[in-house]
This record gives C-alpha cells, structure tokens and sequence, in this order.
C-alpha cells in the first residue's frame, strides 16, 4: 500500500478541490441523461488519475521512442487485446485521443483531400466528423450526407444507395450520435461492395450495447470500426479504432505519427480496464437493462403527450420534438437542468428552427442504468418532464420536481462518486 508524502489537492488547490467536489455532488444528486455520458466506475477512474500520465510512449509496444516502458507495454496490449476478445476484431488501436481523432485518423490512413466521401448529415443525427461542412471532414473531403426519410425519420437506405452509386464515395460512414434506431450494418456493406467503399462504422454511442449483444454488431462487416471509449462502454474519456487485419497497419501508421504524438497511458490502462468490466457476465445484463430502460421512458413520455423521432427507440437514445409542447428544446433543456433532469438540447430531422435553439431534445439511459433505475423510475422521469415543461418558468414546479429528483437519487447512488 503506497503512503502519500505530499499535500492533497484540498491542500494544495483548495479552489479546484472544491469545483470538484461540486461536480460530484451535482452528479450525485442530479438524474443525468445526456445520452452520450455515463458514470465510470471507481476502478475506471483510479486507472485514469494515475501516474500513467507521466510517462512518454510514442509508437507501439514494443516499438518506441522512449525508454522505461516496462508497464506500458503490457498495459496498452491488455487493453487492445481485450478489446479484441471483447468485440470479436482482428485488430485495436487504443491511442486515439477521442472520437473525433480517431475518425481523423480513418481519412488520413485512406483518404486524398478533394476524396467523395458519405455520412449521416448532421441534421438527421449524424456526427461532424463523418464530412459535415463546419468541421475539418467536410471542408478537406467532397462530402455527400445521406439522411433520413421525411415521413418516419428513418435512414434512407435507398438514398444511401443512389448516392453512392452516383459519387462513388472513397468511405461510407455508418453510425450518428442522435439515431434512435437500429444499424442496418449488412445493409450499408452489401451498398458498400456495389460501389467499392470502404465502410466504416462508428459505434461511439452504441459500444457498449455492441458489447453486450443489445445492438448487433459491424464488426466482420465493416473495414473500420471507431469509437469512443467513455459513453455505453462506460470507460474514460477515449478513443480506439478497431479494423480488419489488412488495414491495421494503415490505421496505426495514421494515429502514430500521421495524427498524433504520445498516447494518454493513464487513458489506455482506464480502457483496459473498462474493457475488463465489459467482458464480465453482468455487462450483458447491463447492456440489455439500458434498452429495456429506453424502451420504458419511451413509451412513459409517447403516454404523456410527447412527439418522439421515428416514434420510440430501439437502442440508448430518445429523441423528442417539443414542438406539440410549444416550447423550444433550449428552454426545456434549461428548465430540466434547473429541476435535475440534465439532458441536452438538440435539433430534430427538417428541423426548422436553429442549431443553437432548436425544438428538440435528446436524453438517454445509460447513465440511469449505471446507477440501477428501472421501470418505476422511468415512469417518475417521464412523469417530471412533462411536468417541468408544461411549467417551464413557475419555480415552485421546478423546486417540486428538484425536491423528487434528488429523494430518487439518493436511493440509486452513482458509480465512481465518493460522496451522499
Ligand atoms: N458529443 C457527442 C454526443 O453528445 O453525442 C458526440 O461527439
């Protein structure tokens, strides 16, 4: 057992102590449902804060740039091998900074400026990175968004398809961050072969559900699968690709040196050991408990008057139009923030108002079922939103509400806080 020498943090930075015990104490008494975060666990956590962050490592185990790697190199192969184990791959990557260097990182190991590419538009639920115009993919690459059908908000599968037959695209990226729906994977592969591009899953937000068999997998069927490590996989903030044996060395050559410098080894061993957890038995039950979770909070808001995108769920995520509720998402979201209901707002497909106040909001249950709720406590959630917005500016129903939210909370205590 190691005995610390030096001051704390309390001791040394007392100000940022603070803030942090703040954030825990809002995480502990707040019901979060950002559909992309979660609570990591303690063992999580503890990898992460370690010593991991001192030392340098570019390159790969065994290949290096620095000396001293004696923990380092098996760290970063437990983690790409259970990884592997986990999702069935032939090959991981586990140093990419986060989702959005590791998608950089599929385009700079296959891709020439000026390349026709596709992806969800951002719009309909896809991600910036997959070529939207404001983001660094859309303005180096000929980006061509497919999107989803007016009438059910589903993905077009048969635009999917005229498209890429028309631009011949160098990638095809499946895979968004507000879709509520199923991937169709053998669907985009068979359009894939038609036109020769390589397709390229991002399973960022469903990882985890991939992982315990709740969504059905791409891996086999894509050439790359990217991902971030912190949402459904419940592991640190991250980043990792997955690929075909045939591509590996194209997508390490492209994280290291073609993106990045040193990888993050207190991020690396944090992965590792979320993976670990992944592995175990009751990650399946986990998995599955988050779209049961879904399904419940869906349905519970449809039976309370709200508009839900595609009509209900089939994985993590619900995405709602407020419009019936003739409130925009943005003042929703605050007012559910106020009440402890955090979520964020988000544009829906068509939408006609603007990115930055627009009539949607997004909530999902992975953090929820990290902490153990189930169905009752899907009903109360359902219950408090609409509560909440239909009084979006009395105080005493957001206070009320507030007063529930954190009686609930208390019973349902969050991985990874130290605190109530
Ligand atoms: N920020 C992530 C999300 O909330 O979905 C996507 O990068």
């Amino acid at each position: 057992m190691t005995t610390w020498k030096e001051p704390s943090l309390e001791t040394v930075d007392p100000e940022i102590a603070r803030l942090i015990h703040e954030e825990e104490l809002r995480e502990a008494r707040t019901i979060r449902l950002i559909a992309s975060e979660n609570y990591a666990s303690r063992a999580v956590l503890e990898a992460s804060g370690s010593c991991l962050t001192n030392k340098y490592s570019e390159g790969y185990p065994h290949k290096r740039y620095y000396e001293g790697q004696q923990s380092i190199d098996p760290i970063e192969e437990l983690a790409q091998n259970r990884l592997k184990a986990l999702f069935g791959s032939e090959h991981a990557n586990v140093q990419p900074y986060s989702g959005s260097p590791a998608n950089l990182a599929v385009y700079l190991a296959f891709c020439k400026p000026g390349d026709p590419i596709m992806g969800l538009g951002l719009p309909a639920g896809g991600h910036l990175t997959h070529g939207w115009g404001v983001s660094i993919t859309g303005m180096f690459f000929k980006s061509h968004a497919y999107g989803v059908r007016k009438d059910d908000h589903m993905i077009d599968m048969d635009q999917v398809r005229a498209l890429a037959k028309e631009h011949r695209p160098r990638v095809i990226w499946c895979g968004g961050t507000a879709y509520a729906r199923t991937w169709d994977f053998p669907a985009f592969r068979e359009i894939c072969n038609e036109v020769g591009a390589l397709m390229i899953a991002d399973i960022a937000h469903i990882a985890g559900l991939v992982a315990g068999g709740a969504h059905p997998s791409p891996v086999g069927l894509a050439d790359v699968v990217t991902s971030t490590t912190h949402k459904t996989l419940r592991g640190p903030r991250g980043g990792m690709i997955m690929a075909k044996k045939e591509h590996a060395a194209a997508i390490d050559k492209a994280v290291f040196p073609g993106l990045q410098g040193g990888p993050h080894n207190h991020t690396t061993a944090a992965i590792a050991v979320a993976a670990h957890e992944a592995g175990k038995p009751e990650f399946k039950q986990y998995a599955k408990a988050i779209v049961d979770n879904a399904k419940a909070l869906a349905a519970a808001m449809t039976e309370r008057g709200f508009k839900l995108i595609t009509g209900g769920t089939d994985n993590h995520l619900i995405l709602a139009d407020l419009t019936p509720q003739n409130v925009s998402g943005k003042i929703a979201a605050k007012a559910l923030d106020r009440a402890g209901l955090v979520l964020n707002y988000n544009s829906v497909p068509f939408d006609t108002r603007k990115p930055f106040d627009p009539s949607g909001i997004r909530l999902g249950t992975p953090s929820i079922t990290s902490r153990g709720m189930g169905r009752e406590e899907m009903v109360k959630i359902a219950d408090w939103m609409a509560r909440v917005i239909a009084k979006h500016d009395d105080p005493a129903t957001i206070d009320a509400v507030r007063g529930e939210v954190e009686e609930t909370c208390k019973k349902f205590p969050a991985p990874g806080i130290p605190v109530v």
